[in-house]
């Protein structure tokens, strides 16, 4: 069976087909849909954002869609940037001024400690959502290491590491991260239910 990768990040795409192999399954992705309008990311949480991604695709496709909302939440910002993680420093998207507005507003602070969340929802063709999740606890760096990744990876140092998720080779990463976390439970909770879905 089909199954609908519902994400516009590159990045993330690449990870979700890494890790996220289920021999029976053909994993296609947005590109096969350009008439698809992006989704509104006004959810309150992650859970809401994922649900809302994986359904509206799935409502407009007709197939099963999986979708991912993740961000990272720094414990001295109270949980910032969180489900605004992505545009943390305004829209569109910028990368690099989302680092450096997290820089500054960690300045002179030695609480660094955060965590990276992920929610991998799936939903079938009529709507119908289920969710899993994963976490990746870490530290902020004072200046930006690496080149590897996306987001915020040159200044999460993972927990058990001294590097970077930016440093660390793309295994490594996916090996570790809330994705991957996420992802692995998907495939535990979710593999049956996809490979007989061809027959329901
Ligand atoms: P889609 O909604 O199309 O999937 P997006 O990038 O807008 O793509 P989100 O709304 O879930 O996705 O925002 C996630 C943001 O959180 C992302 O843009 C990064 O800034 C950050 N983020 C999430 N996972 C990350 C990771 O593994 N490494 C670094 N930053 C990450």
């Amino acid at each position: 069976m089909k199954l609908v990768i519902a994400t516009r990040n590159p990045n993330k795409l690449e990870e979700i087909r890494a890790i996220f192999q289920i021999n029976s399954l053909e994993i296609i992705d947005l590109r096969s849909y350009p008439e698809l309008a992006p989704t509104e990311e006004d959810g309150a949480t992650f859970e809401e954002n994922a649900i809302k991604k994986a359904r509206e695709a799935a409502l407009a496709t007709g197939e099963w869609v999986l979708a991912d909302d993740s961000g990272l939440a720094v414990e001295a910002l109270h949980g910032e940037p969180g489900v605004f993680s992505a545009r943390y420093a305004g829209e569109p998207s910028d990368y690099r001024a989302n680092n450096a507005k997290l820089l500054d507003a960690l300045a002179g602070q030695t609480t660094r400690a955060a965590v990276f969340h992920c929610v991998i929802a799936l939903s079938s063709p009529d709507g119908t959502a289920r969710t899993v999740q994963g976490i990746c606890r870490g530290t902020i760096t004072n200046t930006p290491s690496g080149t590897r990744g996306f987001g915020y990876d040159p200044l999460f140092v993972p927990e058990g590491n001294t590097r970077t998720f930016a440093q660390l080779d793309a295994e490594h990463k996916n090996a570790i991260s809330h994705r991957a976390v996420a992802l692995r439970l998907a495939i535990s909770e979710w593999a049956t239910l996809l490979d007989n879905t061809g027959s329901l």
